[in-house]
């Protein structure tokens, strides 16, 4: 494998919505690079970047793949990532390491969802973006409507560089409207074009596409702008240079044409990212700083710099162990370099760094500023730490993740899974950073907690298939709570006669309502020493415990105070103990006159969905005792906020896919808790009570 210098590299993450073709795609550039040998395929499993056998069943990337071409003297590494907002984590994950975008468009849906959140995620980095249309061997699809719905989102910068030979099943190449050349694609998929003149019906569209690029192109320079007033139009070399310009300053948004599925516009695709896109030592210098401090600190992308790299993501493999993705940021990666770990304060020996053809590894000597490779056994590194040369610390930023959304319970189907459970958990979230693995306090079950449905039970499938730790996954429990709504008071009073030496204790308390969200208070208003002042601890205790394993059905009670104001002792018999338990007897008699009713936690959801189904959604959202808060349309899509009780929204992942043919997408968080209306609450306590509470003495 050969070295490339940073003049030679281009880092290129492929993003779009699910399905449009992101991963056949690259399969079909690798191919016509000659770097594998076969065209691969996602419908037939074969595709170079969706390896996973996840992947493979299900269909579609759920993970970061990374592959390279190497193509007109330059190596283009080319991440291509998930498109489902379930793992749009994995996504951001890659947007650090590179320096160019292709952004894919589906040839018939246009603008998605995800199309926007890809666009964002470009914007906030500064990173230039290339539109692609893609599939446009399907019926009904059209370069036209897609540019339309591409200005409509993101302005009138999009500008296509080529345009489609033929339509629909006809579709045979692109025409080149800097070139001003036709390219003809054989349908047999080997990804090679023959060059010609455009062909004449095309001409005449092709001309005033040429004079709209030129045009558009010379606005953003004065000189230019002059030189085309005077000529009428401009040498392709100069606008070939100002596009460039203009594409890497993010003020253009070049739009390409493509069938990734038969391989064609694939050369034209290639030589546009080795000519336009920005070679690592072209974006500027790192941003990052100083471990420690946090003090800002710059480094320019230069081999003569020490060594700088990121670990962008990380794969617990069976057989070869930790796998760390990295990205060099400045210096040489030598293989079997020792590297001190900034983030962690450790230091790292990377022996057999290697590139990665998806599952393919290939060991090289060395990686050089921009590059990208793996390197396996790291013994403490995890994605997000910044590796380097001792001698010169540095800090490369993050990407801020999401929280979960969604938590279900797991339970171990026999006592071999649950004892392989741990270890294959830790390593699966050390994979997946978005996965969280916890144990309810309140209802004791084990919880996975991720973006959504799908991206739980795929970590449950990957348990299964990888680990052979079998686990039930079921909806989690609903961490409801109990509160009252009257001021009540009672006297709780413990008194035991057994043998030689007695308990007692007595207490007497009043109850009152608090505010949503205060908790639990105590007031001691005792005054005389009614009760002396070392065993009122206990009677608070006794109040807390009891309250922590609830009334009516089993859940903490919360949000209420709770005054002592009298009570009486015993010299001899009492003690901690039955203070406490005259403390749970005072509680228990107040929460049968205090009206105590059920909360449950109501989250505030946010749903973004086409314009078309937004009734739809909205309906729905009324049958799960939603609060609809507001509806705001955006470029084609709605997103709609609401209030809703989690207990309605444990299969609500799945449901929206169904209901928006998978073109939706939603995101939650908690918001506050609510009384759980009688009828549901009368259920809720029938299943919950704990069975043969414990009678009360006296
Ligand atoms: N007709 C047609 N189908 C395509 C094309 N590219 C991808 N597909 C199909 O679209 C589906 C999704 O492709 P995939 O590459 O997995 O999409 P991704 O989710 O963006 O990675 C698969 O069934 C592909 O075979 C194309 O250019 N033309
Ligand atoms: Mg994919």
């Amino acid at each position: 494998m050969k070295v490339y210098e940073p003049a030679n590299l281009r880092n290129v993450v492929v993003l779009g919505h699910g399905h449009t073709g992101k991963t056949q795609l690259v399969s079909a550039l690798l191919y016509t690079a000659g770097m594998v040998n076969r065209l691969g395929l996602v419908d037939e499993g074969t595709s170079v970047t969706d390896y996973d056998e996840e992947e493979i069943q299900r269909k579609f990337s759920v993970a970061i793949g990374l592959a390279y071409a190497e193509w007109a003297k330059c190596k283009v590494n080319l991440i291509d990532t998930p498109g489902y907002n379930m793992f749009f984590h994995e996504t951001q994950g890659a947007l650090p390491v590179a320096d160019g975008a292709l952004l894919l468009i589906h040839g018939v849906s246009g603008v998605e969802v995800q199309t926007e959140k890809a666009w964002n995620l470009c914007e906030k980095r500064g990173i230039p973006c290339a539109f692609v249309i893609n599939q446009l061997d399907r019926d009904r699809a059209s370069l036209d409507r897609s540019l339309e719905a591409l200005r409509a989102s993101f302005g009138r910068g999009v500008i296509p560089v080529e345009l489609p030979l033929g339509i629909e099943k006809d579709f045979h190449g692109v025409a080149d409207l800097i070139k001003m050349k036709g390219y003809d694609y054989p349908a047999n998929g080997s990804g090679k074009a023959k060059e010609g003149d455009i062909p004449a019906d095309l001409a005449e569209a092709a001309g005033k596409a040429h004079e709209a690029l030129v045009e558009l192109v010379a606005e953003g320079n004065d000189e230019l702008m002059e030189k085309f007033f005077e000529v009428g139009t401009l040498p392709a070399e100069d606008v070939r240079e100002e596009l460039r310009r203009e594409f890497l300053e993010r003020r253009l948004f070049p739009v390409l044409c493509v069938s990734g599925l038969r391989n064609q516009g694939s050369e034209n695709l290639l030589n546009f990212i080795a000519d336009f896109f920005p070679s690592p030592g072209e974006v500027g210098e790192v941003e990052g700083s100083l471990p420690g401090g946090g003090e800002p600190e710059k480094r320019k992308r230069t081999t003569q710099e020490p060594a700088l790299a990121y670990v962008f993501k990380t794969v617990a493999d069976a057989f070869a162990g930790r796998v760390s993705y990295f990205r060099v940021f400045s210096g040489v990666v030598k293989n079997d370099a020792h590297l001190e770990n900034f983030s962690r304060g450790s230091s790292e020996r990377l022996a057999h760094i290697s590139v990665t053809q998806g599952k393919t590894q290939t060991n090289v000597t060395e990686l050089q500023a921009g590059d990208i490779g793996a390197v396996t056994k790291l013994k403490d590194t995890l994605t997000g730490d910044t590796l380097g040369d001792k001698s010169a610390p540095f800090l490369i930023p993050k990407p801020k993740l999401a929280e979960p959304a969604i938590s279900f319970a797991i339970e171990p189907k026999t006592r071999g899974d649950e004892d392989k459970l741990g270890t294959a958990i830790h390593r699966m979230t050390e994979e997946d950073q978005l996965l969280r693995f916890s144990r309810d306090p309140q209802t004791k079950e084990l919880l996975l907690s991720g973006a959504g449905q799908q991206h739980v039970e795929l970590a449950v499938s990957k348990l299964k298939r990888r680990y052979h730790v079998d686990v039930t996954l079921k909806a989690p429990k609903v961490p409801y709570r109990e509160t009252i709504r009257a001021r009540t008071q009672a006297q709780g009073k413990y008194k035991r006669q057994t043998g030689g030496h007695g308990q007692y204790g007595d207490c007497r308390i009043k109850m009152e309502p608090l505010a949503r969200g205060s908790g639990f208070e105590f007031a001691n208003e005792i005054f005389g020493g009614a009760i002396p002042k070392n065993y009122i601890p206990a009677v608070e205790k006794g109040i807390r415990d009891a309250a922590e394993k609830g009334f009516l059905a089993g859940c903490p009670v919360v949000d209420f105070k709770v005054i002592l104001y009298d009570g009486s002792y015993h010299d001899v018999d009492s003690s901690d103990l039955a203070f406490q338990i005259a403390g749970s007897f005072a509680f228990k008699k107040c929460m049968e006159m205090a009206k105590p009713c059920l909360l449950e936690p109501v989250m505030a959801v946010e749903i973004i969905v086409p314009d078309n189904f937004s009734g739809d959604i909205m309906g729905n959202l009324n049958g799960r005792r939603g609060r609809i808060q507001g509806m705001e349309p955006k470029s084609g899509n709605s997103i709609i906020k609401a209030m809703v009780p989690l207990a309605e929204m444990l299969s609500y992942a799945s449901d929206l896919t169904s209901m928006t043919q998978g073109r939706g997408s939603y995101s939650m968080d908690f918001s506050h808790y609510d009384p759980v209306p009688a009828q549901i609450a009368e259920k809720i306590v029938a299943a919950g009570r704990p069975a043969g509470a414990e009678k009360e003495e006296e």
